[in-house]
């Protein structure tokens, strides 16, 4: 029995029903409503006591991280093969990989929340008092103490330039790369590749998509993995229409503040 604890946007959750629809597996879903708070209840602490989705259930074992579990996947379901048949070829796929774990998935927290969701999250909880209590309840301290940041200080938070710093250098690095190869690691999709379109379609949703007019490559790579029948089935199935308006509109409203940082990076 396959199980997987999501969220429809969450784009950790993206990346798992990518490589799930890729290799053709059923799974039964068990979705959590993170603005209502459910994966910070006991039952599902319990699961996971990092709060935090997604989670996969395997026959008995529980499987949290992300890129852990899409690695698990990959294994445990082999075909088609999703990294490279050769060891440097696997080990410049999870080098890309540990990249979003090592920062690039915080500073897109410091984005989605410094943008758009913390109007989502000032309008249901109202008070200060519910605010700091909502901050206080995340067992992650990295967390914690961005989402208290970007949350109270939006986009005019300083936190806000170092996301935009790190995408924008993410996004020069990766364009470079797929200079000479279609996918990232080389010509065949691989991980690395599913697991950065969440962070593509992350940044789009934001109306940020104008962040890659002057990298090519990056959108060449972008508008084909959005062609794949994975990212159909895994992403843009669940994208909720409840939330892109206010992303696109909160984002549009961001942009003149984004250009000014991303002139400053360039001069
Ligand atoms: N490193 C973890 C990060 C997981 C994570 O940050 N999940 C987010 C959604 S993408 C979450 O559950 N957030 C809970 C919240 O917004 O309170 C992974 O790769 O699975």
């Amino acid at each position: 029995m396959l199980k997987l604890y999501h969220n429809d946007m969450s784009s950790c959750a993206q990346k798992v029903r990518f490589v799930l629809a890729e290799k053709a597996v059923e799974w039964e879903s068990e979705e959590l409503n993170l603005r209502a708070g459910d994966q910070l209840k006991p039952e599902f602490l319990q699961i996971n006591p990092k709060g935090l989705v997604p989670v996969l259930e395997h026959d008995g074992n529980i499987l949290i991280e992300s890129n852990v579990i899409i690695e698990y996947l990959n294994e445990v379901f082999p075909e088609p093969a999703l990294l490279p048949a050769d060891a440097y070829g696997r080990a410049l796929a999870r080098r890309w990989m540990k990249r979003l774990d090592d920062g690039v998935h915080l500073e897109t927290i410091v984005l989605s929340f410094g943008i758009a969701f913390r109007h989502q999250l000032i309008a249901t909880l109202e008070t200060d008092e519910a605010l700091e209590h909502h901050f206080s309840s995340i067992p992650d301290p990295y967390i914690q103490n961005v989402q208290r940041q970007v949350v109270t200080g939006g986009i005019g938070s300083p936190r806000f330039e170092q996301a935009i710093l790190v995408f924008e250098k993410l996004l020069k690095e990766l364009d470079q790369e797929l200079a000479s190869h279609t996918w990232i690691v080389g010509d065949a999709l691989t991980l690395s590749d599913i697991a950065y379109a969440p962070y593509g379609t992350r940044l789009e949703h934001l109306h940020l998509s104008r962040m890659w007019d002057n990298k090519p490559n990056f959108a060449r790579w972008y508008e084909a993995i959005k062609e794949t029948s994975g990212y159909q089935t895994g992403l843009a199935e669940w994208f909720n229409p409840n939330y892109l308006p206010l992303m696109d509109k909160a984002g549009n409203e961001a942009w003149p503040r984004i250009a000014k940082l991303l002139a400053a990076i360039d001069t």
